[in-house]
């Protein structure tokens, strides 16, 4: 790690403070190592082992290692240089992987773009992070990725290339197979890479916050920090070299990319098995046929493969040791319902991909693992639990929890007003969820302060909702909150006061989203029209009042899920 060189993604970097910083190299938990090192350690040990099992591309850690270094020249002849920003909008796959390790190798930050992204969220993510190229599939789900991305680079005065995983890339395209091909002389590329390793402080990923205002904001994780964060994860989750992950989540997410996720499972040298669906029968196959040991999920499909295996006596699930399920809250009488149902450890994850990270730990008693959230991973995780004047709450009380540590950053990039919102002038992150801390250490989640709709583990912010909805004439006022789902948590109901002499139904409404292109996990799924929306004493819409009325609408309806 000798040639350090300064970094243009760290002008929009909020640093830790240099005392902290010290700290936690001091202590280790830094161990100024890129990220991609660990990788590679553990393809040098154990060239032949198996790393990536996608359908029927079987990858060892020596073939994954060969292909990452090819993307990484490949990326560096396309004229992409350190720090360079691509956005990778790709699903579960094994292209993904080598391409996020021939990032890492080269210094390229790729920004975790989710599938379900559409150009709102994409032209977002490439113009503020300056992006050089996209990474997309041809296809998905029926929707066109080359065609979005292509018009998302037209806009772009960054943007250079569009890399598609297809067979048959059209003109224009890159072909993202061929990026990741294997370099023609496997160990001059190591070499050549190796010698310009990037800085262990600076940016490797940028993760996406859902973000309570607006459009997402990007988290700046560096290799010291990522590493971390994968590297204790796996160790609190008892990961090893007989660890097959299943990756089932969208991996772009912090969850299954790092916690431990995939990059947890490399470290402990393990082998990754990929889906992109979290259909019961699907996975439960795939469980059966790869021995798989460790997955991650959102309570809502963790509910999904419970009521399947209800019914199911045809799959082997006896290899699966750990079922880890977060993102949303998981209700106790689902978290019981998971060692006996499917025959494993459950753990409850409570994270985020700001940082903090809680786990309930795997030989916990069935009652903390039922009813609580976990405690944080390190021990240099500070935590506060605050009324809104910032002030601790008495021992075992409710109240906001604020968080800094070696593995939460200081701030979301290029976004100085929003930081000195989002952070205390101290450096603690407003996580904006509501807990309580038991005698225990252990954390319970009880709700949350912040305007965002959990939609079955992907976060919502509600402004972005209105600032489509005031897009449409016929709406005077909008106001978006969370109405409860027994299926996903959490669905998008808006409020709306019409203007005098119009009228608004919830196809009109949704068409502003479809027409805006935003993704569809944020159209909303109910409208209601209103005479007048409440307010508080400042004049602020009053959200806590509008939630109470939906729970009365719905429970009138006999449709309210509790
Ligand atoms: C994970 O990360 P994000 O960034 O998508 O969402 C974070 C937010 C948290 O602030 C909290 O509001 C909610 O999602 N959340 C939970 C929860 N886990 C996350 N709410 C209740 N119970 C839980 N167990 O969601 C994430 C990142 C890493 C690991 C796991 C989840």
């Amino acid at each position: 790690m000798s040639s350090v060189r300064t970094s243009p993604t760290a002008e929009g970097v909020v640093p830790w403070p240099a005392d902290a910083a010290a700290r936690y190299r001091a202590e280790g938990y830094w161990e100024g190592i890129p990220l991609a090192q660990y990788f590679i350690a553990r393809a040098e040990a154990s060239p032949a082992a198996m790393a990536v099992v996608d359908g029927s591309t079987r990858l060892t850690y020596a073939q994954l290692l060969a292909r990452a270094d090819g993307a990484a020249l490949r990326l560096r002849e396309l004229g992409l240089r350190p720090d360079d920003r691509i956005v990778v909008q790709l699903p579960n796959c094994w292209e993904f992987i080598a391409l996020v390790i021939g990032c890492l190798r080269l210094g390229v930050v790729p920004v975790m773009a989710l599938p379900a992204h559409r150009d709102h969220e994409l032209s977002h993510l490439v113009e503020h992070a300056e992006a050089r190229a996209i990474a997309v599939p041809d296809e998905l789900k029926g929707f066109d990725h080359v065609a979005m991305a292509h018009r998302i680079a037209e806009q772009s005065s960054t943007v250079e290339h569009v890399l598609v995983t297809s067979d048959a890339p059209g003109a224009g395209s890159v072909d993202l197979r061929q990026v990741c091909a294997p370099a023609g002389d496997p160990a001059r590329a190591r070499e050549e890479l190796d010698s310009a390793p990037p800085d262990p402080g600076s940016v490797a990923v940028f993760l996406l916050s859902g973000g309570t205002t607006g459009l997402p904001k990007l988290i700046p994780r560096t290799h010291d920090d990522y590493a971390y964060n994968a590297k204790r994860s796996a160790a609190v989750c008892g990961f090893d070299s007989d660890t097959v992950y299943l990756g089932v989540l969208p991996l772009s997410h912090n969850f299954p990319l790092a916690c431990p996720g995939i990059l947890g499972t490399f470290i402990a040298g393990g082998r990754v098995v990929l889906t992109a669906s979290p259909d019961p029968a699907k996975v439960f196959d795939l469980i059966e046929r790869e021995r798989v040991t460790a997955t991650a999920v959102v309570p809502a499909a963790a509910q999904r493969w419970l009521e399947f295996r209800d019914a199911d006596t045809a799959h082997d699930l006896s290899s699966l040791g750990l079922l880890q399920v977060g993102g949303a809250r998981l209700a106790p009488e689902l978290a019981r319902r998971v060692g006996p149902v499917l025959g494993c450890t459950l753990q409850q994850v409570f994270g985020m991909a700001e940082g903090l990270l809680n786990y309930t730990r795997l030989d916990d008693p069935d009652e903390v693992i039922v009813h609580t959230q976990g405690r944080p991973m390190c021990e240099a995780d500070e935590i506060r639990v605050v009324d809104e004047s910032d002030t601790p709450v008495p021992a075992g009380e409710a109240g906001i929890l604020l968080t800094r540590g070696p593995y939460t950053p200081r701030g979301y990039y290029r976004a100085a007003a929003h930081n000195a919102k989002a952070f205390t002038g101290d450096g603690w992150y407003r996580s904006g969820d509501i807990v309580r801390a038991r005698p225990d250490g252990n954390l319970v989640v009880e709700g949350r302060d912040k305007d965002m709709i959990n939609r079955g583990g992907e976060n919502v912010s509600a402004e972005e909702v209105e600032n489509i909805a005031y897009r449409l004439p016929a709406v005077s006022q909008a106001a978006a909150v969370a109405m409860p789902d027994r299926d996903v948590g959490e669905r998008v109901c808006v409020y709306v006061v019409v203007r005098p002499g119009e009228r608004l139904t919830l196809e009109e409404l949704r068409t502003a989203y479809e027409q805006a292109r935003v993704g569809r996990y944020k159209w909303p799924e109910r409208l209601v029209v209103v005479d007048e929306i409440p307010q508080t004493k400042v004049g602020k819409i009053d959200k806590k009042a509008l939630r109470a009325d939906i729970a009365r609408r719905l429970e009138e309806e006999g449709s309210h899920p509790g």
